[in-house]
Order: structure tokens, then sequence, then C-alpha cells
């Protein structure tokens, strides 16, 4: 292949990459935490861009001017001048300056701090998955945080066993979950949305498959959710395939692990009472259809490597686990 062909593909390649769409980028802030960085961010590259533009241009000249030529004396070098001296050491030493002041301001403007009638939402890392709880309005949820647009929210952080990091990027950076320990984050989403974060501190075998969606509501959008969500889960109509669901989930392993509320306490796994309501299952790795549920419920581990929801034992037949996906999904 010629090379300027070669080169072409190279370039061709490399310019895919930057397609998008881009659900995981912190370079489209989209609550005032990622604005803080983002202005942080474009600050300091243009005080890179100009260094590197001085430094370069400098180079290239001394390179041109100086080269060696056939019959020219070599260059004599200069020692000791005073003004120069001081000028690099003071431009670089200034730089700094404007680099280090909005980077701590942005650090104390970041740090987890929320006015008084911040939205708190509890936040506790489980291998592979994510628990939030809602301390003033009673209510726990699993993988999908929803969170009211414009409204500031804080978030503390924790860990039920071994140090996860909570980050959705479009909303605000890294916090560590830390056993023992609790972490905030502060901030106020601008827009309405549903943004994928990650688990971003390696954990273990599911590490890669921790992830998490973020739901920024509207004020009506968010009242809703927390009211169907206060609501008990409805009980299935006699007869139907979902209440045979419930017998078999109060007969099987599942009430040990799974809490229902009014029917099952169980605190290993993701709160189930209105698993039905979720767009994922698996912490945001699975559309939550009957194919993927059934699947979970048959073998969670070949689906999640490692996850903690073991294979049921004795095996549940396909029948009790047509009848679980029915009883679940009703659980809206
Ligand atoms: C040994 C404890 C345990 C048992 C028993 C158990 N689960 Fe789970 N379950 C978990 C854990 C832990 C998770 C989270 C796994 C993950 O995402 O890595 C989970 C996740 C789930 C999820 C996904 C929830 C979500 O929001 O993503 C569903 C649905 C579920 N289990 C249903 C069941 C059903 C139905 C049964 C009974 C047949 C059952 N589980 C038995 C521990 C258990
Ligand atoms: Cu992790």
């Amino acid at each position: 292949m010629p090379r300027y062909r070669l080169c072409l593909l190279t370039v061709a390649l490399a310019v895919s990459g930057c397609g998008g769409p881009f659900p995981q980028s912190t370079l489209e802030p989209r609550s005032d935490f990622g604005w803080a960085i983002d202005h942080l961010f474009t600050d300091i590259f243009w005080w890179a861009a100009g260094v590197f533009l001085v430094v370069e241009t400098l180079l290239v000249v001394t390179l041109i001017r100086f080269r060696h030529r056939e019959g020219r004396p070599a260059p004599r070098p200069t020692h000791g001048h005073t003004v120069m001296e001081i000028a690099w050491t003071l431009a670089p030493a200034v730089i700094l300056v404007f680099v280090a002041v909005p980077t701590v301001r942005t650090i104390f403007a970041t740090a987890g701090e929320a006015p008084a009638d911040a939205l708190k939402v509890d936040v506790i890392g489980h291998q592979w998955w994510w628990e939030f709880q809602y301390p003033e309005l009673g209510l726990v949820t699993a993988n999908e945080l929803h969170l009211p647009l414009g409204r500031p929210v804080q978030l503390s952080i924790t860990s039920a066993d071994v140090i996860h990091s909570f980050w959705a990027p479009t909303l605000g950076g890294k916090r560590d979950a830390i056993p023992g320990r609790v972490n905030r984050i502060a901030f106020r989403a601008d827009s309405v949305g549903d943004y994928s974060g990650q688990c971003a501190e390696f954990c273990g075998a599911s590490h890669a498959n921790m992830r998490l969606r973020v739901v920024v509501d509207s004020d009506s959008g968010f009242g809703r959710w927390a009211t169907v969500q206060l609501a008990g889960p409805a009980a299935p109509a006699p007869g139907t395939l979902a209440e045979r669901g419930k017998a078999v989930f109060a007969r099987s392993a599942c009430l040990g692990c799974h809490t229902i509320q009014g029917v099952s306490p169980g605190i290993i796994g993701p709160n189930l009472t209105h698993v039905g309501g979720r767009t994922t299952i698996a912490s945001g790795l699975f559309p939550n259809d009957s194919a993927h549920l059934a699947s979970w419920i048959a073998d969670a581990p070949s689906l999640k490597p490692g996850s903690l929801m073991t294979r049921m034992q004795p095996p549940l037949t396909d029948a009790d686990i047509a009848a679980l996906v029915a009883y679940l999904a009703s659980l809206r």
C-alpha cells in the first residue's frame, strides 16, 4: 500500500473515534459541578497551549537560525544574563499562579458542601451494584438514581464491602466509596436526561460490569416517581402468572436476599419492591425485559462473572422462572 494511503487510513481511524455519542464524557457537563471542572479544564488547556506555542516557536527558530553551516563559526553561548534569568523564572511562576488559583477555588467549590435544602441521598456500593437510600423520603432503590432537575443534591457515599468509586462523569467527579467512611459529593443537575456512570475503583471480578444510571427528572416527574416508589408493590391479580410467581418467590431462596416491601426482608441484594419500573437490571448491564430477567434468574453468574446472586439450588424449573419474571415485571 502506498505510504499516503496508509497515512489517510491512520488518520481516518483516529478521527473515527471522535464521532460520538459519548455517554460518559466529562466534556459534556450537565451540572454546576460538571461545568466547574469543564471551565477549569478549558482555562488550563489554553495556558498549556500558549506555553507550547512559545516553547516550540523558540525551538524551531533556534534550530533554523543556529544550525551548522560550512565555514561559519559556532554561535557564541550566553552566560549569566540576569534579565533573561529573571524573566524565565518569573514567567512560569506567574503562569503557575494563574493555574493554581482557579484549581484551588474549584477544589473547594466541589468539596461536597450543599445548601440546607439539598436533597440527601445515601449511596452504598456493593459488589457489584449500587444501593440508593433517600432518608428524608424513606425510600430505597438500586442502580438507577433518580434526581430532580435544578435542585441541589448531596450524595453521601460509602460501601458495604470493598472500596468502590461512584462516578457519573457528566454530573460530577469521582468519589471513593470506602467501608466505614462517608465521602460526599454535591451538585445541581441542569438538564433532564438519563446519564450513565460506572464504578471507578477496581473492586473484583465484575468491577467493569458495575454500572449505574442517573435519571434527572423534571420536578413533577421526580415527585411522581417518588410517590410510586413509596407505595407498596401492587398485589398480583388472582389466578395470573404473576400471582404464581409471587408464590414461587416466597418459597425460594430469593426472599433471603431481596427485600420486597411487605413480602420479604432480605438485604444481600437490591431492593426489588419496584424492580419492574427500572429500565435496566444488574447495575445497568442488561435491559429490563423478560428474556434478560429469565436468564438472570436462571444463572446470574453466567451473565455477570462472580455475581453474588448464586445459581439457585435446586435449579428452578422453566415454569417457575416464567412465573417469577411475570411477578417481577408487575412490580412497577
Ligand atoms: C444469595 C443471595 C441472593 C439470592 C438467593 C437471590 N438473589 Fe437476586 N440478587 C442478589 C444480588 C447480590 C444481586 C445483585 C447482583 C449484581 O448486580 O451483581 C441480585 C440481583 C437480582 C436482580 C436484579 C436487580 C436489579 O435491580 O438489577 C433480580 C431481578 C433478582 N436478583 C432476582 C432474584 C430472584 C427472582 C431470586 C430467587 C429466584 C433471587 N434474586 C435470589 C442476591 C441474591
Ligand atoms: Cu469497582
